[in-house]
Formats: C-alpha cells, sequence, structure tokens
C-alpha cells in the first residue's frame, strides 16, 4: 500500500512589519480569497509555514539565515531545495504555483509588470522603503528615525507618484485593464498611506487605484495581520 505523503512544505521567512514582506502577505491573502477554485490537485498540496526572522535582533544576520539569502535581507522562500529570494522573484513563484491570473498570459502583459518590478526595486522601493523606515520602523522599534532623511524621500516620492499618475490616468491598473503582481507589488508599502499622512489629492489617479485595492476582502485581511502582529510585537517588549 502507498504510503501517503503529506503536503508539500514551502518556507516562508519573513517579518510581517516591512514593506518586502507585506507584499507576500497580500498575495497570500489573495491567493485565499480568488484561486481556491482555480488550484489544481497538485497545487493544492502546497503549505506555506511562515518563521519570522526578527530584524529588530539582527535574526537575519544569523549564519543560518545567511545560508538561506547571503544578502541577509527577507523575505526568502525555501521550497525543497530550492531557495528564492527577491520578494518580487518570490511573488513571481507563488503566484505560478497557484496558476493565478495576477501573473498574466499575454507576453506584452508579462513584460509589464516585470517591467513595474524593475522600476519598483531600482526606484519606487528605495525611496518610500526608506521613509517607512524612519517614519514606522525605527520609531516602532524604539529609534528616532531622521528627519532631513523622511524630508529628502517625502521630496523624491512626490515624483514617483507623478509617473504612477500618469500611468493610472490611462489604465484601471498598472500593467492593464486587470490587477497583476505589478499592483501589489507597488502598493504594498502604501499600507502605511494613512500612518505617513501621505496625502493623494495632487495624484487623484493614485488615490482612485489605491481605493480600489484598500477596500477589497484581501488587503483588509493582510492589513488586520499586520495590525496582529504589531499588538504582539508591542506585548512582547
Ligand atoms: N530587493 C529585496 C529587498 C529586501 C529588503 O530590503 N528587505 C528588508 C526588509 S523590507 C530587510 O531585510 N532589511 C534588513 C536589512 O537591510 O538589514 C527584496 O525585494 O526582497
Amino acid at each position: 500500500m502507498a504510503i501517503p505523503l503529506g503536503p508539500r512544505k514551502i518556507e516562508l521567512l519573513t517579518y510581517p512589519l516591512t514593506h518586502n514582506p507585506i507584499k507576500i502577505s497580500l498575495l497570500q491573502h489573495y491567493l485565499n480569497t480568488h484561486q481556491k477554485d482555480a488550484i489544481d490537485s497538485t497545487t493544492a498540496a502546497f503549505e506555506i509555514n511562515t518563521r519570522v526572522v526578527l530584524l529588530d535582533q539582527l535574526e537575519h544576520h544569523s549564519e543560518s539565515f545567511s545560508a538561506i539569502n547571503p544578502n541577509k535581507k527577507i523575505p526568502a522562500l525555501v521550497d525543497g531545495n530550492r531557495v528564492i529570494w527577491e520578494s518580487n522573484a518570490i511573488l513571481h513563484y507563488l503566484a505560478g504555483l497557484h496558476h493565478s491570473d495576477l501573473w498574466p498570459t499575454d507576453p506584452y502583459l508579462q513584460t509589464e509588470v516585470i517591467r513595474w518590478f524593475m522600476w519598483e526595486s531600482s526606484r519606487w522601493s528605495h525611496c518610500i522603503g526608506t521613509l517607512l523606515k524612519h517614519r514606522v520602523y525605527f520609531p516602532f522599534w524604539g529609534y528616532d528615525g531622521s528627519p532631513q532623511e523622511i524630508e529628502k524621500q517625502t521630496q523624491r516620492l512626490d515624483k514617483l507618484l507623478d509617473l504612477l499618475d500618469e500611468t493610472l490616468q490611462e489604465k484601471r491598473f498598472l500593467a492593464g485593464q486587470v490587477i497583476s503582481l505589478a499592483d501589489i507589488s507597488i502598493a504594498a508599502p502604501l499600507m502605511y498611506a494613512d500612518e505617513i499622512g501621505l496625502n493623494l489629492d495632487q495624484h487623484p489617479a493614485v488615490k482612485l487605484w489605491l481605493d480600489e485595492l484598500t477596500s477589497s476582502h484581501w488587503w483588509q485581511q493582510s492589513q488586520q495581520a499586520l495590525r496582529v502582529f504589531r499588538e504582539q510585537a508591542q506585548v512582547a517588549t
């Protein structure tokens, strides 16, 4: 008699507070609410276990974590002998495993998603990530952020929002008329929009896009998971 195999275990190494892990959380919640019917019998046999790597305690510098991601950055994903780091690559891998419609089938739209991934990594994440570090993450860990850095990144952010707004005046989502991984990747840090007092009056198309994303059930579930993580982390300190 064949021995039944349990579900394939995938391990996500993450730290839920910060924007790159938030991308993965958003995708997971999206997949939970949208993809159930689309998952076939093979992909249903995945189980993603989350392991929190405490950035504030420099666990990402440990030998065991560095062996997984030599860049010493989260998130990272381990699926058997496959190790994946870079949050956008993880988004792509998980969406692929689930045959998700967040990765378009049209080669042009795929290229659009890749283009936004590159823009996200080279420009957007550096700017908004630094802003969040000084406005949200450092204060959360009990340190002061740098007012100069906040000022500098706030000004840069305005220019990047101009570009997003121009794009979103033409289309409903970044890579076309339907939501894709590009939207998840770029919107993730905006989970902190209210907390950093982001004013989108000059960027109405971005506001419309963000309102649509934030009003969805999966976004709100992911936001709730972040809230719970923050409350529990506060209690533990
Ligand atoms: N390009 C990488 C960036 C990863 C990254 O910077 N992660 C941050 C958290 S959002 C981190 O691990 N920071 C720790 C450090 O730089 O020491 C990705 O998209 O995964």
